[in-house]
């Protein structure tokens, strides 16, 4: 196992969700798989739920009707967001879990090797088959100490972003140990983990120990416990020391999540809205802690106090403590249980207005608002901030708060629908709406391609720059033709008629092309306009596979600073295509300026026959005919 070189692991569970979902159920029916094969797969409805036309309610009738036919369970709107209900009800020590969302990396809480990837990759490992990805490189995490009050597992998470930035953790799982750990509880970790993703890493892992025991009791799971730690003289390949009492509450200022500062320096800036929730910071202890600071207290007039529960249980035992009514009083608005603001599905702030948030992306236009400000911050920071209106530093607010989780939480699994029996699958059939549009075919790699340069990017270009969120742009995720019209919407509002106009393009980019979501659409629907190639400094790990899974060639400068010498507009031309092999260098001609400049294709093997083929769906289709 040799860090960087793929590797292929078995999975375990699988999930998915109702804005990858649909394209991973019909993947999963075009590799003609019959039924799941996995341990537990799911599908959770979280992301996809504002219900402004038939879409949503198509794609979920889509959804539920494929978790019968195929052996899914299925959860259905209510139940809570995909990693906050995985976490409480069905995570487990030891497995593999792989999950069609970034943010998958919180089932690492429990010891789980829960890792994000595109849905077609999920299909495939739904089916059976093996996960494929770089070896990765292990960066052991010491914590010592404790958390001072009013510190909390969110400013770990951000001091962690400030020491990795967005991409420091690429090719990497952190493995966290140390004796901090036994101060910080599986939900606390699970924040941690959940944020792993924003520095780049795989995933990151933290010990099953006697905490996680404690919280699988609370679940009434008691039985899914395992202990696993590191080996004693373990070797990592970097090792970082995080003192958990030198850490102060933090903020993430706009627009990236590692542009992070101490809460005191931006202390006083004034608030239009705080929204609370997200699968970073949504469970029983986050809402509680925040119910806690508000109680007695009345929001100011100029703020909006978005809450929004992570999972039913959370929202019901705020309800049987009297918490949410001291939330309602206090003037906040609760929001669904589901992912909601955080990822521009409702609550998008004013033109230019400032949101604290306590989820884990304040990406450029990620809340629905080009210009919204937006800063993640713990729940803590939240809650004493919306007291006054004004981002303000959480120490000095008394003493520190603890919540003591109950001994058993409310267990009612009562929306989460269990797999039909294999001998019904058969008198299923599957619900198609008009919103669910059959799935582009594509053909293989020609010898030669020339293009136009349709744009030229910076570093860290995200998948929201790619594909933004919203709500609009969300209910159309069964549908390529239809969400290809939003293909880089935000940068160049006119990008989907210019590349389907030029036939064959090419965009540049600099380090870290990709980073954040898991979101296939991003490169399935710019194969769908005619992107044949990105050619960039670096890739984010999951956007790069799914460029290989759609046939787009992933290439990277051989020498970075010719990047400069390409414009929009150029011509560039590429030949040999046909006889692609892995890690091998090609020359590009940029037929506008006569220059030709050097390209790695960095992929394996397996990469390089599916790019052949035109990705993996033409390959499976070609290896059948
Ligand atoms: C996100 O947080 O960006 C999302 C929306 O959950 C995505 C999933 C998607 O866009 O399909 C993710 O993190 O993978
Ligand atoms: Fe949902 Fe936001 Fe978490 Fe993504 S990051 S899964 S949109 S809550």
């Amino acid at each position: 196992m040799i860090p960087g070189q793929e590797i292929g692991i078995a999975i375990d569970q699988t999930l998915v969700h109702d804005a990858t979902g649909q394209m991973a159920m019909l993947q999963f029916e075009a590799l003609a798989f019959p039924r799941t094969a996995t341990e537990r797969s799911l599908i959770y409805t979280d992301h996809n739920i504002l219900q402004v036309g038939f879409e949503n309610a198509d794609d979920h009738a889509f959804l539920a009707s494929a978790a019968r036919k195929f052996g899914l369970w299925y959860s259905k709107v209510g139940s809570g967001i995909c990693h906050q209900v995985n976490l409480e009800r069905f995570a487990v020590p030891g497995r593999t879990l792989l999950g069609a969302d970034s943010h998958t990396t919180t089932g690492g809480a429990v010891g789980e090797l829960a890792i994000g990837a595109g849905g077609l990759d999920v299909a495939v490992a739904m089916g059976g088959r093996p996960f494929f990805l770089p070896m990765p490189k292990v960066m052991r995490i010491e914590l010592t100490g404790r958390l001072d009050p009013w510190s909390e597992a969110k400013d770990v998470a951000l001091e962690i972003l400030r020491r990795l930035t967005v991409s420091g953790g690429r090719g990497k799982i952190l493995e966290f140990t140390g004796l901090g750990l036994k101060t910080l509880s599986v939900t606390e970790r699970a924040t941690i983990a959940n944020m792993s993703i924003e520095t780049g890493a795989i995933t990151a892992v933290f010990p099953s120990d006697e905490l996680t025991l404690a919280f699988l009791k609370r679940q009434g799971r008691e039985a899914d416990f395992s202990p696993l730690s590191a080996d004693e003289g373990a070797e990592y390949d970097e090792e970082i020391t995080i003192h958990l009492g030198s850490i102060d509450p933090l903020v993430a200022a706009p627009h990236m999540p590692d542009n992070v500062q101490p809460v005191a320096a931006l202390a006083g800036i004034k608030v239009d809205q705080i929204a609370i929730g997200s699968c970073t910071n949504s469970s029983f202890e986050d809402l509680m802690t925040v119910a806690s600071i508000l109680k007695g207290h009345k929001i100011p007039p100029h703020l909006s106090l978005i809450i929004a529960p992570g999972s039913r249980q959370v929202y019901q035992e705020l309800a049987n403590r009297g918490a949410l009514a001291d939330l309602i009083a206090a003037g906040a608005r609760i929001m669904e249980v589901a992912c909601g603001f955080c990822n521009g599905v409702g609550q998008a702030p004013r033109s230019h207005g400032v949101s604290l948030r306590t989820s884990n992306r304040n990406f450029k236009g990620r809340s629905g608002t080009a210009d919204g400000q937006l800063y993640l911050v713990s729940p803590e920071t939240a809650a004493v901030s919306a007291i006054y209106g004004v981002l303000t530093d959480p120490r000095g607010h008394g003493p520190d708060i603890v919540i003591e989780p109950p001994e058993r939480f409310v267990i009612d699994d009562s929306l989460i629908v269990p797999p039909a029996p294999e001998s019904e699958a058969a008198g299923v059939t599957i619900e198609r709406g008009p919103n669910i549009a059959p799935l582009p075919l594509f053909e293989a790699l020609p010898e030669a391609i020339d293009g136009e340069v349709m744009l030229t990017l910076g570093d860290d270009v995200t998948t929201d720059d790619i594909l933004p969120a919203g709500a609009h742009i969300l209910a159309l995720r069964a549908n390529i033709p239809a969400i290809s019209k939003y293909i880089f919407s935000n940068i160049d509002p006119r990008y989907h008629e210019r590349q389907k106009a030029a036939g064959a393009g090419f965009v540049i980019g600099g380090k870290n092309y990709g980073q954040g979501s898991s979101r296939e659409h991003a490169a399935l629907a710019p194969r769908y306009l005619g992107l044949k190639g990105v050619i960039a400094e670096s890739f984010a790990r999951i956007h790069k596979a799914n460029l290989v899974n759609f046939g787009i060639l992933p290439l990277e400068f051989a020498d970075p600073t010719d990047r400069a010498a390409i414009e929009k507009g150029h011509r560039l031309a590429l030949a040999g295509l046909t006889e692609l092999r892995a890690g091998q260098s090609l020359s590009v001609k940029n037929l506008t300026t006569g220059r030709s400049f050097e390209v790695k294709l960095d992929v394996s093997e397996r990469q390089a026959e599916m790019l052949k083929a035109g990705g993996l769906l033409a390959q499976v289709a070609a290896s059948k005919s």
